[in-house]
């Protein structure tokens, strides 16, 4: 248990988090939950990436495998077929970094080196290989809370304690990294709303997000768009960028020091605001 974290160490360098940092969602798929298929297309992707960090992102999460509620997986080629290309032209055009959205060591392994500098890792770094990717390249990490996997995660979801028991796996997640030889600030946590949990869970974990904050490492929280929003918010038109900021901003109140969006410009505008109340006008 530590103070909130001031640094985030990855492959390539360190993100400071005097401020709120905003990662901009590249999903190269045809499903995902939200902009399915938008940016499939290699050049789509790349066009969409550029205009994130036109907007403000201070890092990139370029992912190649849906992981919504109910979705099937991909194969390895098949994922890095996606986001291959994708990765290779964002390492060379853009100077942010760059972190892989993947549950496969190889998928991970095959984006280091072709410039990511961050694997975010929504089954938590369940694998030792996975482990040994990450520990072994020195990449910063993501480490996330999921109960059980994508198809089957929101079947019932059930805990005794949710905040007990994501800290838990997160801690343990941890040590793991940490014996296979990460260097602790290398290693980000999040409590992974609504993969494997009610919209109750999602709301508690919110709200106590300092327990979380209190592991000691970067928290990342990814909010946007999600479905508890629009369960929330009363809107019909599927408008959910209000409460995502209002989310993340409170989020951000509790401690989280990165935020995962698809909405940057806004997100980045919000965030200022919401780091000026925090931390004064210092930006
Ligand atoms: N949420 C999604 C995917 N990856 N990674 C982290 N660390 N935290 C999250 O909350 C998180 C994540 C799901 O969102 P999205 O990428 O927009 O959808 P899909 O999985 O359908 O591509």
């Amino acid at each position: 248990m530590g103070d909130a974290a001031r640094v985030w160490r990855h492959r390539t360098g360190e993100i400071t988090l005097d401020r709120t940092r905003v990662m901009g969602i590249l999903n190269v798929t045809p499903d995902s939950f939200s902009d399915a298929g938008r940016y499939f297309d290699p050049d789509a992707a790349l066009r969409h990436g550029l205009e994130m960090v036109e907007q403000g992102a201070d890092l990139l999460d370029v992912g190649g495998e849906s992981t919504r509620p109910g979705s099937d997986p991909v194969t390895a080629n098949e994922e890095w077929r996606r986001i291959g290309p994708v990765i290779h032209d964002l390492a060379n055009k853009v100077d942010i970094p760059l972190s892989v959205d993947t549950m496969k060591p190889d998928v991970a392994a095959k984006a280091i080196d072709a410039g990511a500098s961050i694997v975010n890792d929504v089954s938590g770094m369940r694998e030792a290989a996975m482990v040994q990717v990450v520990a072994g390249s020195r990449a910063g990490a993501v480490v996330m809370h999921m109960l059980g996997n994508p198809k089957t995660m929101q079947t019932h979801p059930q805990y005794d304690d949710v905040l007990g028991e994501v800290s838990s796996f997160l801690v343990e997640r941890i040590r793991a990294l940490e014996a296979a030889g990460a260097a602790t600030e290398a290693i980000a946590v999040d409590p992974g709303v609504g993969f494997g949990k009610t919209r109750e869970h999602n709301l508690a974990l919110l709200r106590n997000l300092d327990r979380i904050v209190a592991l000691g490492h970067p928290v990342v929280v990814g909010v946007s768009r999600k479905s508890f929003i629009q369960q929330l918010d009363g809107g019909e038109s599927g408008e959910r960028l209000s409460g995502s900021i209002a989310a993340a901003s409170l989020a951000v109140a509790k401690g989280a020091r990165i935020v995962r969006v698809h909405d940057v410009r806004e997100t980045v505008r919000a965030m200022r605001v919401a780091d000026a109340v925090l931390r004064g006008e210092k930006l």
